[in-house]
């Protein structure tokens, strides 16, 4: 399998992190690239341009899948472990609904950090406000909803871990460690997974 990636993809990572944690790093093969170049290769497996991007050959055709939620769940039916994604009812859409919310929180900081890389005449400051209200309302309800995760990792684990080390990496003057601790206690465990550590964001 060939994965479109770049290192400081939160959405990358997660996908990464799964596969460390399931042990399948191995069969795939992480192809870096700025998805903003729209590199053909890329363009042609995923119209949006965008990273993660997976090519399997386990269809007839080989197929492209994209976005990350969708090669995660891809990726968890591959192995013989217990599944990231648990099967039906309250367990798996709550998992989902975490996922989203991290994946809320991974959207609204890349979206910040294209901001501040325009131009300053040309930063909108009520889109940046309007971000950062996002980032900040979506911790709220993941430190909030913290004590309902279960205590085997799902993808709500990693998502939420990808997104907070997204947040260090991006917008580390955001304090949200001192507005919520809980999160922090957890984040400070679950950053030490093997699985995390193999997948750093550079220079962090
Ligand atoms: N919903 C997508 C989001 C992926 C995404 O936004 N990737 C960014 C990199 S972090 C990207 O490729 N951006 C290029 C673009 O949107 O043109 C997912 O979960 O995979």
């Amino acid at each position: 399998m060939k994965l479109f990636g770049s290192p400081t993809s939160p959405f990358v990572r997660k996908v990464t992190v799964l596969l460390h944690e399931v042990g399948l790093q191995d069969q795939v093969e992480v192809v870096h690239t700025n998805p903003f170049d729209a590199d053909p290769e890329l363009v042609a497996a995923n119209p949006a341009s965008q990273v993660p991007t997976l090519i399997t050959p386990a269809f007839e055709p080989e197929l492209s899948l994209f976005d990350s939620r969708v090669i995660c769940e891809f990726l968890d039916g591959k192995h013989e472990q217990t599944c990231f994604f648990p099967p039906s009812g309250a367990a798996r859409f709550k998992a989902l609904r975490t996922q989203s919310l991290a994946d809320t929180v991974m959207g609204a900081t890349v979206s910040l950090r294209l901001e501040h890389l325009r131009p300053e005449a040309q930063r909108s400051p009520e889109h940046i406000a309007r971000w950062l209200r996002t980032v900040r309302n979506s911790l709220t309800v993941l430190a909030q909803e913290l004590p309902e995760l279960p205590a085997e990792p799902t993808i709500a684990h990693i998502a939420q871990g990808c997104a907070l080390a997204y947040l260090d990496l991006r917008l580390s003057a955001e304090p949200w460690r001192n507005n919520h601790e809980g999160l922090a206690r957890w984040y400070g465990v679950w950053a030490n997974r093997p699985s995390r550590r193999a997948t750093a964001f550079p220079g962090a």
